[in-house]
């Protein structure tokens, strides 16, 4: 939801993609593939400012992979080098079961991303059915996995609430909003509002755009508020027109510096931790007769 009547003057989360599915290195000679180049990539981004990492993990020639040995020997490097929140996909590439797509819960990832609807992909159809949202989130919460909704359209926000308000979901909801995937919403603004519109305003919200208009919309975001943007090789392997970027810290210092000049102030881990509510054990005992639901759903005691 945006706040009207206030900046969001919270530290802005950074969360670096540092390689996805689809891009090569013939889009970008830079694109990691083994999970010590996904690693490294993604430990030189949190020193530039991310403090989220969005995981998918590749064959050996560069191919999308679902193998869980490959998510955990990233995760596991990743945790070496950093405190990042490690998220990961469960998107997948197009054309992957839904086993294959869950093969990161196994990983020991502290979040997972999560589809809860389809859309044409380009030229595929990258689908998600209600039962496979149904069965990816049982499986989350039994591994204690925190979930990131990715929302592609107004429609994905509106299913998480209704998935929510089954059960099937827990709270806090927490949305990463995608504008400019060829298939779903073009990278507007206006497309960007009808998104924000329909997030419930407790819920913390991240902004990724991919394509030309990718900087505009990522500003325009923490503009209107956003809890976080994305930034990396799986949104666009340039770091500006026709310039390909050298390496995903090289993207996340532009977006770190975007924001500064914008006013709002770069979030540590442990700063986004708090911002997503994925502490959820209290760090003293409530206060007699309170309740402790405030730290469960992420909210604070205070809060409208
Ligand atoms: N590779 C796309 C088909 C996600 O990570 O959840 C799906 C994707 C979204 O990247
Ligand atoms: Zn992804």
């Amino acid at each position: 939801m945006i706040r009207e009547r206030e900046w969001n003057t919270s530290p802005l989360i950074i969360t670096v993609a540092p390689t996805g599915a689809e891009v090569t290195r013939v889009d970008n000679p830079a694109v990691p593939y083994t999970p010590a180049e996904i690693a490294e990539e993604t430990i030189a981004a949190c020193s530039a400012g991310a403090s989220v990492v969005h995981l998918h993990v590749r064959e050996a020639d560069g191919g999308p992979s679902a193998k869980t040995e490959l998510f955990s020997d990233a995760i596991a490097r990743i945790r070496t080098g950093c405190g990042a929140i490690t998220m990961v996909s469960t998107g997948g590439a197009v054309g992957m079961s839904i086993d294959q797509r869950a093969a990161g819960l196994a990983g020991a990832p502290e979040m997972a991303g999560i589809e809860v609807g389809s859309l044409n992909y380009g030229e595929e159809l990258f689908a998600t059915k209600p039962s496979e949202t149904r069965a990816l989130a049982r499986q989350a919460s039994a591994e204690g996995i925190a979930l990131e909704i990715e929302a592609f359209d107004v429609s994905h926000v509106e299913a998480a609430c209704r998935f929510r308000d089954d059960g099937v979901l827990p709270n806090p909801l927490r949305f990463n909003l995608v504008v400019g995937v060829p298939g779903g919403l073009a990278a507007s603004v206006r497309n960007l509002i009808a998104l924000v519109s329909a997030v419930p305003t407790d819920a913390p919200w991240t902004a990724t755009a991919i394509g030309k208009q990718q900087r505009r919309i990522l500003a325009t975001s923490m503009l209107l508020g956003a809890t976080g943007v994305r930034v990396g090789f799986e949104d666009s392997v340039y770091i500006g027109k026709g310039k390909l970027a050298r390496s995903n810290a090289e993207l996340v210092a532009q977006a770190r510096d975007l924001a500064l000049t914008l006013g709002r102030t770069v979030a540590e881990p442990q700063q986004a931790r708090e911002l997503l509510g994925l502490e959820t054990v209290p760090t003293a005992p409530a206060p007699a007769g309170q309740s402790v639901a405030y730290v469960l759903d992420g909210r604070h005691p205070g809060d409208a």
